[in-house]
């Protein structure tokens, strides 16, 4: 964690719809690729090493959930977002329209504009799941993601194969706090924003 302190730190995040899957991934990342998690306060938040042009940067990767107490704060947290991260279920079909508004929505959001999106395509290894062309077309992501870099990754956050990947592709993509255009992320005074006012 010390090593990390003068690393640039990118907030992402993570979003999709309850059981795409959200959970699994962080508790793969946890496990396998971050050394370091900040648990508790209504939220989760991982830390994974990532590089970059080069040089170590960490991704603080928030999945901040749909839980009504945490609405209040969705704005702090999009307006110092680097990227998104939007899980898909593509075992479930039926509820993909459901993921595609959400993911629409979120797209909408002001303090979102222009930021890299990779959307997981999570649960390939079930039997029938939709592929990566099937989600793309169905999400018609071309005209929704006009204006910002997008790339969509087939997954499984079980099985594991896909998720590193994923966030390789979400460092290329997004832009360090010395580059123009950039925001800045503080993990600590976030943390701090939300303890004060919790309660
Ligand atoms: P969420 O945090 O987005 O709500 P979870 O989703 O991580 O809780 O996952 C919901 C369910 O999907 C879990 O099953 C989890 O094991 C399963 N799941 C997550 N990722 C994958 C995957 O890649 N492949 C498969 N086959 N299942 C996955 P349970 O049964 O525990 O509810």
């Amino acid at each position: 964690m010390g090593q990390r302190v003068s690393q640039p730190e990118v907030r992402v995040l993570l979003l999709g719809l309850d059981n795409a899957g959200k959970s699994s991934l962080l508790y793969k990342l946890k496990h396998d690729i971050s050394v370091s998690t900040v648990p508790t306060i209504g939220f989760n938040v991982e830390m994974i090493d990532a590089r970059k042009n080069g040089k170590n940067i960490s991704l603080t990767v928030w999945d901040i959930g749909g839980q009504g107490k945490m609405r209040e704060h969705w704005q702090k947290f999009h307006q110092d977002t680097a990227a998104v991260v939007f899980v898909v279920d593509s075992s479930d079909r039926d509820r993909l329209n459901e993921a595609r508004k959400e993911l629409e929505n979120t797209l909408k959001s002001n303090q979102l504009r222009g930021r890299p999106l990779v959307l997981l395509a999570n649960k390939q290894d079930v039997n029938g799941a939709l592929t990566v062309t099937e989600i793309k077309d169905g999400f018609n992501m071309r005209k929704i993601c006009a204006g910002r870099d997008w790339f969509v990754q087939p997954c499984s956050a079980t099985v594991g194969f896909g998720v590193e990947e994923a966030f390789r592709r979400v460092a290329q993509m997004v832009r360090l706090p010395s580059e123009p255009g950039a925001v800045k992320d503080n993990i600590k005074e976030t943390v701090h924003h939300i303890r004060k006012t919790k309660h």
